[in-house]
């Protein structure tokens, strides 16, 4: 049976009157898990439940937050759904309810559909991870990774070509870049990996803000994994 897990109140139709936003799903009753996540917008003024089916539905600790992400004034819903992985992803979301229209601003998927990246090993023991939409590049300092050891003659050449891994998107935390505003904007974070999945050499920050019409990266910077002192 479904129940309301999370609620929020606020004005996300836009009409200046406060409307609540209510996460609902069923609870499982052997695990914290709860499947059939479901998204409701009741109009404050009309009373009439607007319900957006979630693409990915189930998970762990779903939340709800409200925030004006596009700057029309108007609070949007980000929702977010632990997926209980090892990988420790977040299904995000971020609808808006203006005029009652439910219209997705950001999903994971979305966010990495329009994105490209890839990384690879280089010789000194180094592995270049490159922005490809954006035409940048990092480089992380493997020197002192063990998985990487292996990889590298004793010269710091490489043995032979090997390729690293970007993705998935983990998460999207909300930040207020401009305090001058009530706006949000969000840092996507997608994992870098190694040869295999455990061995996270750091993570892509990306600094999203909307533009009108899409989140448009305004910083990107990439945060790397420490190893032991
Ligand atoms: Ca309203």
């Amino acid at each position: 049976m479904q129940t309301i897990i999370v609620s929020r109140q606020g004005d996300v139709t836009g009409d200046g009157v406060l409307d609540e936003v209510w996460l609902a799903g069923t609870q499982n009753e052997d695990s914290m898990r709860i499947t059939d996540i479901t998204l409701l917008v009741k109009n404050g003024r009309t009373g009439r439940i607007t319900q957006v089916a979630l693409a990915e539905n189930a998970g762990f600790e779903p939340t709800l937050l409200l925030c004006d992400f596009t700057g029309d004034g108007v609070l949007d819903v980000k929702v977010s759904i632990q997926s209980g992985g090892s990988g420790g992803f977040v299904f995000t979301y971020i609808y808006s309810f203006v005029n009652n229209q439910a219209r997705l601003l950001f999903s994971g998927d979305r966010y990495l559909d329009g994105r490209e990246f890839r990384a690879f090993y280089a010789d000194g023991f180094v592995v270049v991870v490159e922005d490809v939409t954006r035409g940048l590049a990092f480089r992380i300092d493997v020197s002192q990774d063990p998985a990487a050891a292996d990889l590298y003659n004793p010269d710091g050449t490489l043995k032979e070509p090997t390729e690293a891994n970007v993705g998935p998107f983990i998460m999207a935390l909300p930040v207020i870049l401009d305090e001058n505003s009530d706006v949000c904007s969000l840092i996507a974070l997608t994992r870098v990996f190694g040869t295999f999945a455990a061995d996270t050499l750091g993570y892509i920050q990306d600094y999203l803000t909307w533009n009108g019409t899409m989140f448009e990266t305004v910083r990107e910077d990439l945060a790397i994994s420490p190893v032991e002192a």
